[in-house]
């Protein structure tokens, strides 16, 4: 950082103020000797610039602002006279009385400004804090001769030609960006898309620096704030930015100089042109604790049986829509998974019952989560699974010919298994191995026939194979009924046999009279 108050940058400062003064040594590439060339100052001069008592700031205004605005002074973060704020923290609307010396082009005091409110300062992402001034950009035109600069409403360019003048030296420094670090990080705080200048030089900046704007050469528009330079090559220390990569990986260049974005502050003003926070897509960092509000939505108690496929998707919301939510869960029975964007699905592979949690995470880190019930059962009451096709599907079961589920004309609930077709087909069956479980006595299910035909050529029959006994007895004779309606059949079954029930629906494949049959609430009890 460069601001002059620490012991270590006031001495630098004192000895390259005495450079300067004995004959601009230190000030830049067209005093080094070098062929290299500095880029042309076409617009930026230390007009509207402000000096401070330890940091350099300027009149700037929002692209939106009017002349009857409160004018605005922009300087870093850390220059906030009431001392650096930590890593994460968000000042907001602070009463302030900070006073610096307005200058015009050359340099020169046209007088003094004072601002009576800290409207936002941050070191968190970015480095900045704006005043609101006591007069208007009208009253200090009126004044001074002063026009504010204006914060650009767009990302800076990579490489462009950047000018910094400082109103704490009256002097410019000048170089190209050399495009724009991801995260750089001194001491405790971090910085994201930062502007990088070009080592080439030009922009070596020294203490009470920190703040000046950040200027596009040819417009004039300001495009950042001065930060910092790495002044030891130390490493993420304070005065010794680093710059971390994605894998965590941090490197440190001596001499290497960093700006913070402004444009940021643009997408977050709000009708009357304040800083609001809550605007749509504003890009500032919020106050811990006062961020987007997350909530998701509950999708009440969840059942499925056992083997049964799930395809639930949740539901979130962000007071800023701009945001994307990321979703995880916990609690989720054995065999289901939550996609980032919100969807469990999976087959429930274990009987259970359990609370899960699904909690929606934005790219702020606000958060919001609910919590329901999720009971994975064996729908039969015993061991069959799936016994009365509530999954909507034929799992747990094996089909052959002509099959589905049905969801008209069921025996209960919401689904029935259809076994055959409306059009003429031939010999379709289920079929399911169980064990029957403690205390089974009795297998039961019901069936409802449409046979048109007769007996003779289509009907439902049903086998039950006792797999431990090796018998097989037919537990619904061959059936051709029409509109007979449900109908139950019963035997009896003997605990811990495994046992194969078919469920079996006969047609002859004759046009015109197509025999079904439903089959629902197969249970073992
Ligand atoms: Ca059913
Ligand atoms: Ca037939």
């Amino acid at each position: 950082m460069l601001k002059r108050t620490a012991a270590v940058l006031a001495a630098l400062a004192v000895t390259v103020a005495a450079a300067l003064t004995a004959g601009s040594a230190a000030a830049g590439p067209a005093a080094t000797g070098s062929t290299r060339t500095a880029p042309a100052l076409a617009s930026v001069s230390l007009a509207s610039t402000i000096a401070l008592d330890d940091c350099s700031a300027s009149l700037v205004r929002y692209p939106s602002s009017v002349s009857g605005d409160r004018a605005l002074m922009l300087t870093a973060g850390h220059c906030w006279e009431g001392g650096m704020p930590s890593a994460g923290q968000v000042l907001q609307n602070v009463a302030s009385s900070r006073s610096g010396t307005l200058l015009n082009s050359a340099g020169n005091s046209v007088g003094s400004v004072r601002a009576d409110k800290l409207l936002y300062a941050t070191m968190t992402n970015t480095d900045i804090a704006i005043y609101e001034l006591t007069d208007t950009f009208a009253a200090i035109t009126s004044r001074t001769g002063a026009t504010a600069l204006t914060i650009s409403a767009s990302h800076p360019t990579s490489n462009e030609a950047i000018s910094i003048p400082s109103g704490y030296w009256t002097r410019i420094w000048a170089c190209n960006l050399n495009g724009f670090a991801n995260t750089v990080r001194e001491d405790q705080w971090t910085w994201h898309d930062s502007l990088r200048y070009d080592m080439a030089g030009g922009c070596e900046i020294i203490g009470g620096s920190s703040g000046s704007p950040v200027e596009d050469t040819a417009t004039g528009a300001v495009i950042g704030v001065n930060n910092t330079i790495n002044e030891s090559g130390q490493m993420c220390t304070l005065n010794n930015p680093c710059e971390v990569a994605s894998d965590g990986s941090t490197t440190a260049t001596k001499g290497q100089g960093y700006g913070q974005e402004l444009y940021w502050v643009t997408t977050c003003l709000n009708a009357a042109n304040a800083i609001d926070l809550s605007v749509s897509g504003c890009l500032l960092p919020k106050p811990p604790g006062s961020g987007n509000t997350v909530t998701v939505d509950n999708p009440g108690s969840q059942t499925v049986a056992q083997n049964g496929s799930v395809h639930l998707q949740i539901t979130g919301h962000d007071s800023d829509s701009s945001q994307t939510l990321t979703y995880t869960a916990s609690g989720l029975p054995a065999g289901l998974s939550i996609s980032s964007s919100g969807l469990i699905s999976g087959t429930a592979s274990t009987v259970g019952s359990s609370q899960v949690t699904v909690k929606a995470t934005d790219g702020t880190n606000a958060s919001g989560s609910t919590t329901f019930a999720f009971s994975v059962t064996s729908t039969s009451g015993g061991g069959v699974t799936n016994g009365g096709f509530e999954t909507g599907s034929l799992s747990g079961w094996t089909s052959a010919g002509s099959t589905s589920v049905t969801g008209s004309g069921v025996h209960s609930g919401s689904y029935a298994a259809m076994v055959g077709s409306a059009n003429p087909s031939g010999t379709s069956s289920i079929a399911q191995t169980f064990t029957a479980p403690a205390g089974a006595s009795t297998l039961a299910f019901w069936y409802n026939v449409s046979c048109p035909d007769t007996v003779t050529y289509d009907w439902a029959t049903a086998t039950l194979k006792d797999n431990t006994a090796g018998t097989t007895s037919t537990v619904l004779a061959k059936t051709c009924t029409q509109g007979a309606g449900w109908k139950q059949v019963s035997k009896a079954v003997t605990a811990g046999h495994s046992y194969t029930l078919t469920l079996v629906s006969k047609d002859d494949n004759y046009a015109g009279d197509a025999t079904y049959t439903l089959y629902d609430d197969v249970t073992v009890s």
